[in-house]
């Protein structure tokens, strides 16, 4: 398998920790998002949407959307599981990790960014408001579901660690990583958080181990 991604990029993570609980490895190509290096014609042959990640697996068709890989991982390699076997459960995860991945992620993302630089004007400390504003919206969220539902135990949804912890896990990171968001008004999905780093794979994958990390890089 070969995995196209991004330090930073909250997609990939999502992608990178969901291949190491399974076992799977993959060879990792590192994209600058920055500089741009999506547009080049090499990459958006691949992926016209132009954004990471994106996997080759065998001699398939390129995978795009991390949810959308997230599902075809589990498919393929079912185990160990990252969806819970219940139907309420399955679609309760799913709902967790839209709510993070659907509805704040897109606000955030490189190519929101600089259309807020470039076309509106906003310089740094208004783009890293609007970040901020949505970040927390998405945990705000989260926080308000977990906090109240009977299913959220050591992790969002039961005992094991599913595509929801995956989620929210990457979402927190980027909340820290680019607004010095530490999760402490989201006392729920900080603990949940804190459980998942407990754990190899996410250990692992963190944004700051990639290749091209940078602990100061600009927005
Ligand atoms: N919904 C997509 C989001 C993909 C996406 O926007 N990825 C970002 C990095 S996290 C990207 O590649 N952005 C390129 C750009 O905005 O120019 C997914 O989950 O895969």
């Amino acid at each position: 398998m070969k995995l196209y991604t991004y330090w930073r990029s909250q997609a990939s993570f999502r992608v990178r920790i969901a291949l190491r609980m399974k076992g799977l490895a993959a060879e990792t190509v590192s994209l600058d998002l920055l500089k741009g290096d999506q547009f080049e014609h090499a990459y958006s042959a691949l992926n016209p949407q132009m954004a990471v990640p994106t996997l080759l697996d065998g001699e398939g068709p390129p995978l795009m959307q991390s949810l959308a890989i997230l599902e075809y991982l589990e498919e393929k390699h079912p185990q160990p599981p990252l969806m819970p076997a219940d139907l309420h459960a399955r679609a309760h995860v799913r709902a967790l990790a839209q709510m993070v991945a659907m509805d704040a992620h897109p606000f955030i993302v490189p190519r929101v960014r600089k259309y807020l630089e470039q076309e509106l004007q906003l310089d740094e400390p208004a783009r890293v408001s609007w970040i901020r504003h949505w970040l927390n919206a998405g945990s705000r969220a989260i926080e308000a579901v977990l906090a109240r539902d009977p299913r959220t135990a050591r992790f969002c949804c039961g005992d094991q660690p599913t595509i929801a912890d995956i989620c929210l896990v990457a979402h927190l990171t980027s909340a820290k990583m680019l607004c010095d968001c530490d999760g402490a008004s989201y006392p729920t999905a900080r603990r949940i958080f804190d459980a998942c780093m407990q754990i190899e794979a996410f250990v692992q994958e963190h944004p700051l181990r990639q290749a091209g990390a940078q602990t100061t890089a600009p927005l």
